[in-house]
């Protein structure tokens, strides 16, 4: 098939005779050639036209077979790009209880880390100043992490804090420690319910580069939570950058 990076995938004829369905065959094919790296991480996979005239079968067939690892989360879309090749698993977080990224991750036996980007002490401005009922220009620890899952960045979390209320948290070990275990273990502090805003975002060049480690543009969720103690005293202001690719918010209705 000339023009494809990807000639192998279509060497072998689809076997019309087999009780396996063409489009779990296409599937199998595509799966294939993921597991032998001949579709990396990230690449573009042939259009459906491409697929349907290269194995000669419908491109509805093609489509249940793309539907399909879409769901799954082998595949994820770009509106006008086209269909890439996800490179983890997808994580699905369903949104019922205030957990923490270590957490979520270790649930799903993975291994989760931060790496620092910044950490310093800032003065509250206006609008922090009224979230934490503290007055303009008082100190605030503003501190950037990469979070990681088994080495793979997913999110850019930008947390404030009161400093008065968290002396010395910027001289811990923040890339392999637990915020809110530090928050319960050494200040005090339970975190106990949050509210949460979640939005659909374009991500900027220098989120593009840790998230993705390339400049190309693809949608991520911008997520803030304020969260309180049990007594409704506000703890922490978090401004998130989560991978749109990777990550799918779940919600039960009743
Ligand atoms: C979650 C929270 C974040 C919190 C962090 C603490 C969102 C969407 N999620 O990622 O607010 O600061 O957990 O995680 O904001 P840690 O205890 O693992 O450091």
């Amino acid at each position: 098939m000339a023009g494809l990076a990807t000639p192998d995938l279509f060497e072998a004829p689809l076997d019309r005779e087999s009780p396996t369905p063409i489009f779990v065959q296409i599937r199998r094919r595509l799966e294939d050639a993921f597991d032998r790296g001949v579709l990396r991480p990230h690449q573009r996979i042939p259009s459906e036209r491409q697929l349907s005239e290269a194995f000669g079968v419908s491109r509805m067939t093609v489509r249940q077979a793309l539907d399909a690892m879409t769901s799954d989360g082998r595949l994820y879309s770009l509106p006008g790009k086209g269909t890439f090749v996800r490179d983890g698993p997808l994580i699905e977080q369903p949104l019922l209880h205030l957990t923490s990224f270590t957490q979520d991750m270790l649930a799903r036996g993975l291994r989760p880390s931060s790496r620092i980007v910044d950490g310093r002490t800032v003065s509250a401005n206006y609008e922090l100043a009224r979230m934490f009922r503290i007055a303009p220009q008082e100190n605030i620890v503003r501190l950037v992490r990469i979070r990681l899952a088994d080495e793979e960045p997913l999110a850019i979390e930008t947390v404030y804090i009161p400093a008065a209320t968290v002396p010395g948290l910027l001289d811990r070990d923040l890339n392999n420690e637990s915020l809110y275990g530090i928050l319960s273990r050494d200040y005090g502090q339970t975190v106990a319910s949050a509210h949460q805003t979640i939005e659909a975002a374009e991500p900027t060049t220098e989120e593009c580069r840790l998230l993705f480690n390339d400049d190309l543009p693809r949608p991520v969720l911008r997520i803030s939570r304020v969260t309180a103690d049990p007594s409704g005293r506000m703890i922490e202001y978090v401004s998130s950058v989560y991978r749109g690719d990777r990550y799918h918010l779940t919600v039960e209705l009743r």
